[in-house]
């Protein structure tokens, strides 16, 4: 190897650390060693609704196809992690951003850097250098080739963890027409550990080093456009935009440095944000609040859904009102979410709310949802009452039902059941003596022998 080489290496290296990269590696351009495992994951569809990563997978899985004139890689890792742990238990309706998206946008921070350390090669090589600088901005398979170059191992969680650095990081690239002195690869030290993979709140781990996107709260909340399904919502907790449970609990994250990059510190607000103020945000007031952040990346409508479905898991009462303002909100994603964080909360004034928009609310999808939130808050507020016949028992119930406005969940047939057969009738919550008596007013005494379950003996006896 020349010593032109040799020097232009370390020279890259040590300017790469003076431009804020705590991590670099060199590795020769050539195909990354899990391309077919790769294609794999595409295939059966681990990618779910990210299109660009099928329609470029040729690029991504050789970067020969990519930058044919680049002979090698610099790879880059810039951290960004800053001391402010996720609150123990976080007070109010407060939602959780993850902490790569607190600060400015890290693409063109560290593309701006990668393109200065380029005019720097240039301006020390002796012959002319081409070179093409990645930040997640390309077709590149960024945590492959980062591996190769020896900047760490990807683990179990998927990301490329250092032994030293631990994963808060980011990752970039320099491609370059030139050869350099080449890092190796490190061994994967995440030996028996799976504490990752058991942390995940919503179970996306198909197995070690697998990740089924279409479940991670990341991929729900950042890159999926239309609605999240609704068995995900409910575990994915007070996540706003991304999720950070797999790096938490990552034991080479435990003694992570703070980054010296003012960028990624927490702008005001992002930090375990109050989640109400926001469900109001305007289209112009969510550009001009995120302008320079990550955060636009999932839009307004993506966002509000997002806090929607974090306000109902919460189960924020205070979050009501926003809540039932929002139901009238121009986007339809929007309302749908917003009606299911209603039907989580369950109120009665949620309830009103919901009848209310269903009778103006023209989208099939977001009607859909209501219809539905209102059957959970009538099934999930109502009680259960079981009465032995002794007669017919579809009066009773009929009786009920009018009591009720409509909203009792009857039987349709249980006629002339034999003497004694025990029926569970449910019925709302509230003033259930008072309305039950009533019912029981209007029928004859001799149709039922005996109401069961809390206090209905005692409504009975009082008839
Ligand atoms: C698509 C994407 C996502 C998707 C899919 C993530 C995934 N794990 O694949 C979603 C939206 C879910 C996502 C989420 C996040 N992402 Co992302 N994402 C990307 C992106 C654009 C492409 C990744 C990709 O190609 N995925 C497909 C998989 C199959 O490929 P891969 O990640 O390279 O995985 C390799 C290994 O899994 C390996 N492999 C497969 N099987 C096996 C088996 C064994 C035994 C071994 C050893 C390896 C191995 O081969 C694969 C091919 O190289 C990259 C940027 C880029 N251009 O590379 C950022 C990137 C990976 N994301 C990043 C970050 C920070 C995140 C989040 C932490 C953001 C957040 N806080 O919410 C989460 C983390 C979720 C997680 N557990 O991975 C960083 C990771 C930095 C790091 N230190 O690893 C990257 C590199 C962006 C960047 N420039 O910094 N992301
Ligand atoms: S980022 Fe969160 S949801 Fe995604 S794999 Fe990691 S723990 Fe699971």
């Amino acid at each position: 190897m020349s010593p032109t080489i040799k020097s232009l290496s370390a020279r890259i290296k040590e300017e790469a650390q003076r431009l804020g990269f705590a991590l670099v590696g060199l590795s020769p351009v050539q195909p990354s060693p899990h391309e077919e495992t790769f294609a794999q994951w595409l295939r059966k569809g681990l990618g779910g609704e990210m299109g660009y990563l099928k329609r470029t997978e040729e690029l991504r899985r050789d970067p020969k196809n990519l930058v044919p004139w680049a002979v090698s890689v610099v790879s880059v890792g810039m951290n960004y992690y800053t001391p402010h742990p996720r609150p123990e238990k976080q007070a109010g309706s407060r939602g959780w951003i993850s902490r790569y998206a607190w600060g400015d946008d890290y693409h063109d921070l560290m593309k701006e850097r990668l393109e200065s350390l380029l005019e720097k090669i240039r301006g020390v090589y002796p012959e002319p250098v081409e070179g093409k600088v990645f930040v997640d901005s390309g077709p590149v398979l960024e945590r492959g080739i980062a591996g190769v170059a020896g900047i760490g191992w990807i683990g179990k969680n998927t990301h490329l963890i250092s032994p030293k650095r631990g994963s808060w990081f980011f990752l970039g690239e320099l491609f370059l027409s030139v050869e350099l002195a080449y890092d190796r690869p490190i061994k994967d030290r995440c030996g028996k550990c799976d504490l990752c993979l058991k942390a995940c709140p919503t179970g996306a781990f198909v197995g070690p080093y697998v990740l089924d996107a279409r479940r991670c709260i990341s991929y729900l909340t950042i890159e999926l456009k239309g609605a999240i399904p609704q068995h995900l919502r409910p575990l994915m907790g007070n996540h706003v935009f991304g999720c950070d449970i797999c790096q938490e609990v990552c034991p080479y994250n435990v003694k992570a440095k703070p980054t010296g990059e003012e960028a990624f510190y927490p702008r005001e607000g992002l930090y375990a944000p109050e989640l109400i103020p926001l469900l109001s945000l305007s289209e112009e007031e969510f550009r001009r609040r995120f302008r320079g952040s990550p955060i636009l990346r999932a839009k307004r409508r993506g966002f509000l859904r997002n806090v929607a479905v974090a306000l109902g898991n919460l189960k924020s009462l205070e979050a009501v009102p926003a809540l039932i303002h929002a139901l009238r909100d121009e986007d339809a994603l929007v309302r749908r979410h917003v009606a299911w964080a209603l039907g989580e909360i369950g109120t009665a004034e949620a309830l009103e709310a919901l009848r209310k928009r269903l009778e103006v609310e023209s989208d099939r999808e977001v009607r859909e949802e209501i219809e539905e939130a209102v059957a959970d808050i009538l099934s999930s507020s109502l009680q259960s009452l079981q009465i032995h016949t002794k007669k017919g028992i579809l009066p009773f119930m009929k009786a009920i039902k009018a009591h009720y406005d409509g909203h009792v969940v009857v039987p349709e047939e249980p006629i002339n059941l034999p003497v004694n057969t025990p029926v569970r009738v449910l019925v709302p919550e509230a003033d259930e003596s008072t309305l039950i008596t009533e019912a029981f007013a209007k029928l004859s005494e001799t149709s039922f022998s005996r109401i069961w379950d809390n206090d209905e003996d005692a409504a009975y006896d009082k008839l």
